[in-house]
């Protein structure tokens, strides 16, 4: 149900915009001396991703870049968050950069410059060189000091043009669905290794967020972007609240306990101490991890819902990300999760956007002064053309106005947001779903590759033309 529109509008240098990553929309894998990524070694192994799809040609931006700036403009967006693939500018992860990669990347930005959309970059968005991979990937913990290194390197080419600077997105997701579950590149399953992998990722942010410091003018900023989960227990049963509170310290508390406060939970330490002794925390790593920080991205989509695992009901389980016979949760053989009631996304997450608000609010509380970003947010859908060639999607038209409500409500609150990135602007590569979850504003036909803004586009170029939320029609 969308929030009742208030008088309260969004604040004059609010950010609108919308974000991508590079595998999911780039292409040209083989292109300027771009080398594979751990996703494209996944994508490309049977049975890893639906229908066998993959990054190969994506939407092809990499040669569309100029028509997608365009309609980025035409929509009246003034910020776009991108990542930088790591294989295009250090194709082995280490040594010298590739100029070609880098000359990407720098065009993309004047481009996005000269019509007055504020860049955002993200180092990693999840794809590791494969020799990084090779060499033992995240549960390594060279591969934090090569993250480091090409910190630098971006940091060095694009710092004189870009202010706003992510390390990291959604670390959970690299480390538990990357070497937990499975579901995600490299595919592994082992929690062991995935304790070690958010180690190395916290390290990696620490030492990337120096290198990248060290390289670039004072006035950019430098964030990162968490994945948090809000976890509610089906009851107030002590046995549930206490799921709660354990996968709560193993989505949130394993990466903004060192990052934020340089510690990791001792109720983590202790939960996991079955699976890893934690002895690969070397002394001065945390703080390493805990750089002050100038922002901090949160990604949104949907609530957890958890029980004790032998507590009794109706709910209907779901983790919802996605089916292995692997948990992507080390040490919480004794949880269970839930469906959350209520409507439904093409992903199966429920739609809640008081999670959006409830998330916002605890960081308001945890890190106060801290600007805070929504830097994903967004719903898939199976969105069509009609006969004529629109593309009507009320839903997600829905979805963005109470989750942008939800932001409303959190700054008249107190909460520091500055800006809202949409997930995603153009329909893409949605990582082991393959092409068939549409999160796009933009409608992609994958045999043309014709952009068709939806409705929902055209509705959000109104929200940020004018600062407030237009009504919601057409459901
Ligand atoms: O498509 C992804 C994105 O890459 C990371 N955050 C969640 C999105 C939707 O699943």
């Amino acid at each position: 149900m969308p929030e009742p529109v208030t008088s309260v509008t969004f604040p004059p240098a609010f950010l609108w915009g919308a974000a991508t990553s590079a595998y999911q929309i780039e292409g040209a894998v083989r292109e300027g001396g771009r080398t594979p990524s751990i996703w494209d070694t996944f994508s490309r192994t049977p049975g890893r991703t639906a229908g066998g799809d993959t990054g190969d040609i994506a939407v092809d931006h990499y040669h569309r870049y100029r028509e997608d700036v365009a309609l980025m403009a035409e929509l009246g967006l003034n910020a776009y968050r991108f990542s930088v693939s790591w294989p295009r500018v250090q194709p082995t992860g280490r040594g010298p950069a590739v100029q070609v990669g880098l000359d990407f990347y720098r065009r993309l930005v004047d481009e996005l410059l000269e019509h007055g959309i504020r860049p955002a970059i993200t180092l990693y968005h999840w794809d590791l060189p494969q020799e990084l991979e090779d060499a033992g990937g995240w549960p390594e913990r060279d591969t934090a000091l090569r993250f480091a290194e090409y910190a630098r390197i971006v940091g060095e080419a694009l710092g004189d043009r870009v202010e706003q600077w992510i390390t990291l997105n959604e670390p959970w997701c690299s480390a538990f669905l990357g070497y937990g579950s499975g579901v995600h590149a490299p595919g592994r399953t082992e929690p062991e290794a995935s304790l070690r992998a958010a180690h190395h990722l916290n390290l990696a942010h620490g030492l990337g967020t120096s290198a990248l410091r060290s390289v670039m003018p004072a006035r950019n900023t430098v964030a990162v972007s968490l994945n948090s989960a809000v976890v509610r227990a089906v009851s107030s049963d002590p046995a549930d609240l206490a799921a709660a509170a354990r996968i709560d310290d193993l989505a949130n508390g394993v990466f903004h306990g060192p990052m934020l406060h340089g510690t990791y939970p001792q109720t983590l330490l202790a939960a996991t101490s079955s699976v890893t002794d934690w002895s690969y925390v070397r002394d001065g790593d945390l703080r390493a991890v805990n750089q002050p920080l100038d922002a901090l991205g949160l990604n949104y989509y949907t609530p957890t819902l958890v029980s004790a695992a032998g507590a009794d009901t109706t709910a209907p389980r779901a983790d919802g990300h996605g089916a292995s016979a692997h948990s992507p949760w080390p040490g919480a053989a004794d949880v269970a999760f839930h469906q959350t009631p209520g409507e439904r996304t093409e992903m199966g997450w429920t739609v809640d956007p008081t999670g959006l608000h409830e998330l916002l609010m605890r960081y308001t509380r945890q890190a106060p002064g801290l600007p805070l970003y929504v830097t994903e947010n967004g719903a898939a859908y199976d969105d069509k053309p009609d006969p004529d060639g629109h593309v009507h999607d009320p839903d997600r038209i829905a979805y963005l106005h109470g989750h942008l409500s939800a932001v409303r409500r959190a700054l008249t609150d107190g909460a520091d947001v500055r800006g809202y990135y949409l997930w995603s602007l153009l329909d893409n590569f949605e990582w082991a779903y393959g092409y068939g979850k549409r999160f796009g504003a933009v409608y992609v036909d994958y045999a043309t590759q014709e952009r068709t803004p939806k409705s929902s586009a055209r509705w959000y170029a109104e929200a940020a033309r004018s600062g407030a939320l237009p009504p919601v029609t057409g459901r």
